[in-house]
């Protein structure tokens, strides 16, 4: 099992609202600031890469499973 409170503290960077879910548009701020701008629509590509729940937005559960399988 990943250890989620490794990349909590990278998920609270994103999740710039707080609400616990990263949605598409706080992942277009996020390559924004990284200086690497995407489109809405590659942004939304990649939340539905990462969203295993269908709900449109990733959760810390869904961003660490991602961030654990990228590393290992
Ligand atoms: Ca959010
Ligand atoms: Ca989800």
């Amino acid at each position: 099992m990943a250890d989620n409170s490794a990349y909590a503290q990278t998920f609270d960077l994103v999740d710039t609202d707080d609400d616990g879910r990263i949605s598409a548009e706080e992942l277009r701020d996020l390559m924004e600031r990284l200086g690497e701008p995407v489109t809405e629509e590659r942004a939304a590509e990649a939340v539905r890469a990462l969203d295993s729940s269908g709900d449109g937005l990733i959760s810390l559960d869904e961003f660490a499973r991602f961030m654990s399988e990228r590393t290992a």
